[in-house]
């Protein structure tokens, strides 16, 4: 199995060597790419004295600030082409904690009733986050809350972005009509997933909130989510009646 870790930065000078040299110690046969939107900080220029050195490393480099889902997306296709049989998405702030990423890899390597997508989950038992303030609880759980009714999903951690995604699977989704940039991006996809019938699985991880480096999170990421998140529920009600 050939396992590629995304990583999305945008000004994660700080953080970036030491998420990827974890990465390389934790899964010491998996490569690794970095999608970089030309941060200002030149958190690219790291990621490019790392590839120098490490053939396992990689530097995609997209010419502007553009959003989380669309890093993202940028880095699947690129997996694809090169056809490796595991996508990974990885936080570079330290959230996911590389170590854990055996846990997630496991389970599509099952030999029976293997995933098809497995989801770091914090919400199940066993998952966990350090250091997040009661607010963030709040919004996360609320909003994985929200996302499950309105969309009639059974996973527990709706917009977490610790996942490993089985090749074959994300083929399966039409990534050209992924138009989510921030938290709505790992709903979108989860909801995709469902929706062609993937096989979806939730282990627990223990979330780390940062410690280096600024947050992306904004006002505007949420209502994104809950914005779109609404319009699917709706269309799927509509459907249900039809
Ligand atoms: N390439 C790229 N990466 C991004 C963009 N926005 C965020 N990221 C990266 O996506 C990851 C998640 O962003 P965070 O800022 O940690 O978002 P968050 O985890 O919701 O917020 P915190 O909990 O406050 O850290 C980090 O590795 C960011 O550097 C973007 O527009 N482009
Ligand atoms: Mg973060």
């Amino acid at each position: 199995m050939r396992v590629l870790v995304m990583i999305p930065t945008y000004n994660e000078r700080d953080n970036v060597e030491w998420i990827v040299s974890r990465v390389r110690r934790a899964q010491p046969d998996a490569d690794v790419l970095v999608v970089d939107d030309s941060s200002p900080d030149g958190t690219g220029d790291v990621v490019a004295r790392l590839a120098a050195s490490d053939r396992q490393v990689h530097l995609l480099t997209r010419a502007g600030k553009d959003g989380l889902g669309r890093a993202y997306i940028a880095a699947m296709r690129w997996g694809i082409e090169r056809g490796y049989d595991v996508l990974v998405e990885l936080d570079a702030d330290g959230s996911h904690q590389p170590e854990q990423l055996g846990r997630l890899l496991e389970r599509l390597h099952e030999t029976t009733d293997a995933a098809d997508l497995v989801l770091g989950s914090r919400w199940v038992p066993g998952g966990s986050v350090e250091n997040w303030p009661w607010h963030r609880r709040a919004i996360s759980r609320l909003g994985s809350a929200y996302a499950r009714l309105a969309l009639g999903l059974s996973v527990r951690d709706v917009t977490g972005g610790y996942r490993a995604f089985r090749r074959e699977a994300l083929e399966r989704l039409d990534l050209d009509a992924v138009h989510s940039a921030g938290y709505a991006f790992q709903v979108d996809m989860l909801w995709r997933s469902a929706q062609a019938g993937l096989r979806i699985v939730e282990v627990p991880i223990t979330f780390v909130e940062r410690e280096r480096g600024d947050s992306k999170m904004s006002l505007g990421i949420v209502v994104e989510a809950m914005v779109r998140v609404t319009v699917w529920g709706l269309r799927r009600v509509r459907r249900l009646d039809t």
